[in-house]
């Protein structure tokens, strides 16, 4: 209770913050876009993780107001990057059954002056368990302001693939656990697969959690061109972009 009162007040104040971490366009060697991560700096507890955080805020009913505040100063910051780079936000499954979701996307990119292909939303596939024509006519909703969708943390959940016929993701993000168990056959047979199928459907793929040189090597043969991870960096506080771009760009 007292944690749920401590995040309704650090909304819109300096304790949260956002963290951005890059995607590399591996063939140009190039940060293509930033991945927006949220930080809550509690006063007393400290760094509180959003694994924590997004879950409570989820559960009282304040992820909308808290992903509002997120699309906002994302969408602002991103403003001051170089033109070629994409902004990268999640959003959780609850925040689709608000009513305002596509209104709220719509104002953060009007007051920020962000042209909507520059957004890219992550959603999970969790998403996909209310399974309700709702959520397929709001992601289409938002692809049709100009945005892009990316399918996070692809190969975790419990859908089974028939959504991506059913809607068409502009990305998936191949998730971490695959490509950090890659040196098993099985894993790197799962990461084929599913630059295959990415192929094939006309969506673009990134791998994500490419911590060493042995995995990069690996998703290169695999023909694998955009990345997100520890090796290329951690996520970041948005003072830091600049220099990162310089040191990889
Ligand atoms: O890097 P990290 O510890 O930041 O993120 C942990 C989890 O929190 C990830 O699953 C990530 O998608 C989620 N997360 C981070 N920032 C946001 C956000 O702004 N909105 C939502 N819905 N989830 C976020
Ligand atoms: O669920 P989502 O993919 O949005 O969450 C991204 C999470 O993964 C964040 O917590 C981020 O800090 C973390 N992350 C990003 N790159 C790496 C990595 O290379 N290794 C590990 N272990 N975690 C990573
Ligand atoms: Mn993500
Ligand atoms: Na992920």
């Amino acid at each position: 209770r007292q944690l749920e009162a401590d995040l309704r007040a650090a909304i819109g104040s300096d304790q949260l913050e956002l963290f951005y971490q890059p995607f590399i366009d591996v063939t140009r060697g190039r940060v293509s876009g930033f991945e927006a991560l949220m930080r809550w700096r509690h006063p007393v507890r400290g760094m509180v993780p959003p694994g924590t955080f997004i879950p409570l805020a989820e559960e009282v009913g304040l992820i909308d107001e808290l992903g509002v505040w997120a699309l906002r100063e994302a969408c602002r910051q991103a403003t001051g990057w170089p033109g070629d780079l994409t902004l990268s936000v999640n959003l959780s499954p609850v925040q689709f059954r608000s009513a305002s979701l596509i209104d709220d996307i719509r104002t953060a990119l009007k007051m920020a002056g962000l042209a909507p292909q520059r957004l890219q939303l992550e959603v999970t596939e969790s998403l996909f368990l209310d399974n309700d024509e709702g959520t397929l006519a709001t992601l289409r909703a938002l692809r049709a302001l100009g945005l892009t969708i990316s399918m996070d943390d692809f190969g975790t959940g419990y859908s089974s693939l028939g959504y991506l016929s059913r809607f068409p993701f502009d990305k998936i993000k191949i998730d971490q656990s695959f490509v950090r168990a890659m040196d098993k056959a099985e894993n790197a047979a799962i990461v084929r697969a599913v630059i295959g199928l990415s192929s094939a459907m006309n969506m673009s793929v990134i791998a994500e959690g490419v911590e060493t040189p042995e995995q990069f090597e690996r998703l290169c043969q695999e023909g694998c061109r955009e990345m997100q991870g520890y090796l290329f960096s951690r996520p970041r506080p948005a003072a830091d972009l600049a220099r990162l771009i310089l040191r990889i760009n």
